[in-house]
């Protein structure tokens, strides 16, 4: 049997009727993500909720742990990576206590333990943005009890609902999946532009990925940027030695057994006549769609075929 996820929200507090956080972490409860089950509870909004994970987590061990909230104010969903060592109550919580301007431990703020930068952010569900600031309620108060308990980086952060939102649910599975998946390599792809033309290049017969075509390129090596890495590739690859130019944009792509991050550079050729060793077959291209890209490089082709100087590409 796999690992147990746990996902937390809340009942209803102040004039709402309902609560969002709750429903939603109700309705997932038993979903499988990566191969964890999802455990859910739904927590009082007290001072008795705000605790009660940090107290499990001292006898439960979890692959992944996601507190949800009301975000009364909030258009977006927020991913809360800070919880401020702050208490400051505009209303009651549910049991009627009203903590004024308090630090909570007096340690100082803490940080949740997932690798935002390792997510897609810009294309998850409902677009969520990165909060700092979790508020000074319960929600602020549970984050923080929960993190001073975490001390083998399990996953864990809060997320903070709007009041309306199209897919909460998806949401929240994204997230648990992003939590759940191996780290992001960091991988240099180079845009080697050239008369008016970028260069695509076909996986040889032996090699991973065979047959598709993809920008020349390759994984950062220890102390390299993607500079570095794509000047050493692309002499490897392709003989060619080139110069690097401008960071066309970076794209995150899970392919199953890995995620990478790639990081696509505009690429210049200075010298060498072009030798292949990895792939079989080049083209120069003036638009999209002229190859069976792998994977995200489609929509890379995409934009660097919109940047082209002689004929840039409009869809
Ligand atoms: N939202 C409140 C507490 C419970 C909830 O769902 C908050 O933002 O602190």
């Amino acid at each position: 049997m796999g690992a147990s996820v746990l996902v937390t929200g809340f009942e209803a507090f102040g004039k709402h009727e309902t609560n969002i956080s709750g429903i939603v972490a109700s309705e997932i409860s038993g979903k499988n993500v990566r191969g964890n089950v999802i455990e859910t509870l739904v927590l009082p909004v007290n001072n008795d909720g705000a605790t009660t994970v940090s107290k499990l987590i001292t006898e439960r061990k979890f692959a992944a742990i996601i507190h949800l909230g009301l975000a009364e104010n909030s258009t977006s969903p927020r991913i809360e990576i800070r919880a401020r060592d702050i208490l400051d109550f505009r209303i009651p919580d549910n049991s009627g206590r009203k903590i004024i301007n308090k630090t909570i431990s007096g340690n100082g703020d803490l940080f949740s333990t997932i690798k935002p930068e390792d997510w897609d952010i810009e294309r998850m569900v409902d677009s969520p943005i990165i909060s700092n600031d979790a508020g000074e309620f319960v929600c602020n108060e549970t984050l923080y009890h929960t993190l001073s308990r975490i001390k083998d980086n399990t996953p864990c952060f809060f997320l903070h609902l709007p009041p309306k939102q199209s897919d909460a649910k998806g949401l929240v599975l994204q997230c648990l999946d992003r939590m759940l998946r191996p780290p992001c390599i960091d991988v240099g792809a180079g845009a080697i532009i050239h008369n008016g033309k970028f260069l695509a290049a076909r996986r040889a017969p032996n090699e991973k990925h065979a047959g598709w075509w993809e920008f020349p390129g390759g994984k950062f090596e220890p102390g390299e940027d993607a500079a570095a890495c794509l000047v050493r590739e692309i002499k490897e690859e392709l003989e060619l030695e080139v110069t690097t130019g401008e960071l066309i944009g970076t794209w995150i792509f899970d392919h199953d057994d890995v995620v990478v991050r790639l990081h696509v550079l505009e690429c210049h050729i200075v010298d060498g006549e072009m030798k292949l060793h990895v792939h079989d077959k080049t083209q120069w291209c003036d638009g999209p769609n002229e190859v069976s890209w792998l994977g995200p490089d489609q929509e890379i082709a995409e934009a660097i075929s919109a940047r082209l100087p002689l004929h840039p590409y409009h869809p």
